[in-house]
């Protein structure tokens, strides 16, 4: 049984999907309630995994870790279709999401509200931008894996999430609205979200 360290709503929740599509049992712990958190993950940051024999962190290296040790639709075989499916976790990982948490930083800064909306609005443009390049990738196909869903398609769906957190447009396509209606009906997903509403009730959800 792994334990998946997360925050409620937060990109830990791809991982958790990601467990659950590969049939893993997954015990999730709310990092909230646990004290020094950072001996787990030095940066404060989840998701982090601790399996039988040591942890892992940052969510790219965990659900690569994950997904390679098995064969699954959503990591491919092939050479070029596998280093496909990499650099999609990777553009969710280290593009789209930091880009969204440009809008988490704006938002937490105690600046005046003219200042604050102008930069909010320029870093929403930022992820707009993401958004019509992953539109884009779906012309022909319904999703970043092509007819199967990958675990970028599940981050992305989680990051999208998010939007709801901030005032700003943020605007997609209808390639990708569907591909993330998609993902978001699935029955992996759907028991993620079930489960950090549960264990998180004990806290103030984010
Ligand atoms: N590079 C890390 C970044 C993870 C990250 O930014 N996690 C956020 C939540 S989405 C976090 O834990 N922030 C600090 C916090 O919630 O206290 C990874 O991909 O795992």
């Amino acid at each position: 049984m792994y334990q998946l360290y997360y925050s409620p709503n937060a990109c830990s929740l791809a991982t958790q999907v990601v467990l659950h599509e590969l049939g893993h049992e997954v015990e999730i712990i709310d990092k909230r309630g646990v004290t020094h958190f950072n001996e787990i993950s030095a940066t404060g940051a989840v998701p982090a995994l601790k399996t039988n024999d040591t942890v892992l962190l940052e969510g790219a290296a965990i659900m690569i870790n994950m997904l390679e040790k098995q064969t699954t639709p959503m990591f491919p075989q092939g050479v070029a279709e596998r280093t496909q499916a990499i650099e999609d976790i990777m553009f969710a990982n280290a593009t789209m999401h930091p880009a969204y948490s440009k809008l988490f930083f704006i938002s937490s800064l105690d600046i005046d509200d003219t200042a604050k909306i102008i930069a909010l609005n320029a870093a929403a443009d930022g992820v707009s931008s993401l958004w019509s390049i992953v539109e884009q990738r779906l012309h022909g196909q319904d999703f970043l894996g092509g007819d199967h869903y990958s675990a970028a398609d599940i981050m992305l769906t989680v990051y999208s999430r998010w939007n709801q957190l901030h005032s700003v447009d943020i605007l997609m396509g209808e390639r990708t609205r569907n591909l993330l209606g998609a993902i978001s009906n699935l029955t992996s997903f759907q028991r993620a979200i079930a489960n950090e509403t549960k264990h998180s009730a004990a806290y103030e959800v984010l």
